[in-house]
């Protein structure tokens, strides 16, 4: 108890760390444009999508359709597409996507509409002008609806689009395929921006628009999304070559025509832009609910934390809503006598055709090309880790670049937030393992950051990179003293005691301070106490599984793998999630653990009250073991959704049987167990 004690103590320095220096920024786009009109630098937009039954093709064209429509000159703007799986019916998508957009840039254009991503636009009820954009609006929405119809058609039967096959030559790029993992590459320029056919219905240009699926070959290393981020990077020096690259995932839509904007004020800034690297938006969600059930929108991370790195150095990369400048993506030192002189960069002299472009890039996205090269190591993203973004961000911070936050009122990306428990604690593990390989390896904030970033960046790094290890002292601390009280041996000072009251300050101190701040980032009680409840659940199980995970790896008896989260739902798991009821769904060790202690801590409190009850002096209890009945109460407390899950609902989402026989079991065999070793 009292190591736990001691991490927690010097964890908690760690947590002020990110409260010393918080540093807000905003933008003055208007000044922006009236100095460089058309001196604006080309921009990039890199989309990555992985799998077409994880990440729907209808998703992803919505996110493609809704950076396309950024309010920035369509001749400066490139679109490109990632697709990991290699799929057709993705590509089919785009394809209808490219035809739609055509006529949804002008009406975005014609009425300045808000949000552009065309789905969540439709969903929040537009409310027409006048009668002229009433008749557009109707149409558009038909448009959008048969393009929709089309796409969720063809992925149900996964073939009707034979008959398109034949009638577009990109399909023919598949006859060589022989599988996800086994396939040429496949470049495919749908909209080709530098030519004077390509426009819109009203006659403007449209932005380039590029479909990639790289070589993949079963003896090759595809290195995830870092490999994809690296083809891309290639792909497009050779076809567009923007400055500034944008990168987000496939359901990350942008929800602020205005972001391009945003961003480039930091970078174009006279004084200060020269040495800012990137420029991160905060993760946010658009289906989150109002008290955020699964702690998933990490408020006070992205709220207070993140404004307190801006303070330091700048956030870390997070993958997606991030703005690069190409150069320092690609490796480059930040140096004071290399200034960018933006008026300068501004041609496009390629005077190829579409087809000698397409092939003079395709060779930029083989497997072969990065074989004994830097990329993966010096330049573009960093290979072999499970949050390659933040290392990236990390190192591309030691080269001595900065990084900045936007944060405006209005969320800028919206992406899509896990709905089930399990999916929740997945991810939290994949990012608790990731970011502890991350302080174990060689980029360890302390070593490899030591006189290249500041020392209180090197701490907020650490913070993040520990969070995985918070486990075991959370654990003790969630079983211990309960264990404890079942044999009535107090472990904390009595309340008459003075040595109380540094535990009562600590205490209330803390819960008022972190609910205060949870309050004043915009959140409610209720997803307060539910971010408490997830704060455990996630260190007693997803850190715990992602320590030992690592522990093993060092061992080496386990390998790291990288999971894709599933961004899709059933109706009544969506259903559920938006009434705020936890979703179980099945059988997991991480859920069987939880389980386990929340029985734990209810047969310890039951053991107590019915011992008071049997020989009274419930006072006496109290005043020895104050502490410790508080503590198995709010553990009990808290865990009451998880109570109900197992005893009383009925509905499909609640707890497994086989889980909760389990958890019984294991339950009383440890209150049984660490009886009987008191006793010994
Ligand atoms: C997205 O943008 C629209 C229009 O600016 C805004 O009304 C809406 O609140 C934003 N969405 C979310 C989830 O905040
Ligand atoms: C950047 O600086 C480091 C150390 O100062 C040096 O080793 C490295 O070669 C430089 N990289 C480039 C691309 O100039
Ligand atoms: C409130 C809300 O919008 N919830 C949605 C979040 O995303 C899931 C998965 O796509 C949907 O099923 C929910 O309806």
């Amino acid at each position: 108890m009292s190591g736990a004690e001691m991490w927690f103590t010097l964890y908690w320095i760690l947590t002020q760390a990110l409260r010393w220096n918080p540093v807000y920024r905003s933008t003055f786009k208007d000044r922006l444009s009236n100095r460089y009109k058309n001196h604006m630098p080309r921009v990039d937009i890199f989309v990555c999508t992985a799998d077409p039954n994880l990440e729907p093709p209808i998703m992803v064209v919505n996110t493609v359709l809704s950076v396309m429509a950024y309010d920035y000159p369509p001749e400066k703007l490139s679109v490109y597409l990632s697709d990991d799986g290699g799929s057709q019916l993705t590509f089919y998508s785009l394809l209808k996507a490219s035809k739609f957009s055509k006529y949804w840039l002008p009406y975005c254009r014609k009425y300045e509409i808000e949000p552009r991503c065309p789905a969540a636009y439709f969903k929040s009820l537009p409310e027409p002008l006048d009668a002229t954009q009433a008749t557009s609006l109707a149409s558009i929405k038909k448009l959008y609806e048969k393009m929709e119809a089309r796409i969720e058609l063809s992925t149900k039967l996964s073939r009707s689009y034979e008959e398109i096959q034949s009638k577009h030559k990109g399909f023919s790029k598949w006859d060589s395929y022989s599988s996800q993992h086994d396939h040429d590459t496949i470049l495919e320029i749908l909209i080709d921006g530098r030519s004077p056919e390509e426009k819109d219905v009203e006659g403007w240009p449209l932005p380039t628009l590029v479909y990639l699926a790289r070589e993949k070959r079963p003896q090759y290393i595809h290195h995830y999304k870092a490999g994809a981020m690296n083809a891309l990077i290639r792909v497009s020096s050779k076809i567009s070559n923007g400055e500034i690259i944008l990168n987000v995932d496939c359901d990350v839509y942008s929800n602020n025509s205005q972001s391009i904007r945003d961003a480039l004020c930091c970078f174009m800034d006279e004084k200060y832009g020269q040495e800012i690297a990137f420029v991160q938006w905060p993760q946010m969600f658009s289906n989150i609910t109002k008290n955020d059930l699964y702690g998933s929108s990490f408020r006070v991370t992205m709220q207070v934390e993140f404004h307190g790195l801006d303070g330091f150095g700048g956030p870390i990369y997070l993958g997606t809503g991030c703005f690069h400048r190409r150069d320092a993506l690609c490796g480059r030192n930040f140096s004071k006598d290399r200034l960018v002189e933006w008026k300068s960069q501004n041609q496009m002299t390629i005077e190829v055709s579409t087809q000698e472009l397409e092939e003079e890039a395709k060779c930029l996205a083989s497997c072969t090309y990065e074989v004994n090269s830097q990329w993966g190591k010096e330049v573009g993203l960093k290979y072999g880790f499970i949050v390659e973004d933040a290392i990236t961000g990390m190192t591309i911070q030691c080269r001595g670049w900065k990084s900045v936050l936007l944060n405006p009122i209005k969320p800028s990306f919206l992406g899509l937030a896990p709905t089930t428990l399990p999916q929740f604690l997945m991810q939290q593990k994949r990012w608790g393992e990731g970011l502890l390989q991350l302080v174990l390896s060689k980029y360890c904030p302390l070593w490899y950051g030591h006189k290249r970033i500041s020392f209180g960046h090197q701490l907020c790094y650490c913070h993040y990179g520990l969070w995985a290890a918070n486990c075991l002292a959370t654990l003790c601390y969630s079983t211990i003293p309960s264990l404890y009280l079942l044999k009535s041996i107090p472990l904390f000072p009595e309340i008459s005691s003075p040595w109380f009251l540094p535990f009562a300050y600590i205490i209330i101190s803390k819960y008022t301070y972190s609910s205060v701040e949870y309050l004043r980032s915009q959140g409610t009680f209720r997803g307060w106490w539910n971010e408490q409840r997830v704060w455990l659940y996630k260190r007693n199980s997803s850190y715990l599984f992602a320590f030992l995970t690592i522990v093993l790896k060092l061992l080496g008896l386990s390998n790291l793998t990288f999971v894709v989260t599933a961004k899709s739902a059933d109706k009544d798991v969506s259903e559920r999630y938006e009434n705020e009821i936890m979703e179980f769904g099945h059988s997991s060790p991480m859920i069987t653990l939880l389980a386990a202690l929340a029985l734990m801590n209810l047969l310890c409190f039951a053991t107590v009250l019915s011992k008071a009850a049997m020989d009274g002096g419930i006072m006496v209890i109290v005043e020895n073991m104050g502490l410790q009945i508080l503590l198995c109460v709010v553990l009990v407390l808290i865990n009451f959704p998880l109570y109900e899950a197992m005893f009383f609902r009925k509905d499909k989402g609640k707890m497994p049987r086989d889980v909760t026989v389990k958890s019984v079991v294991y339950a009383l065999v440890g209150c049984i167990g660490f009886s009987l070793l008191l006793k010994g």
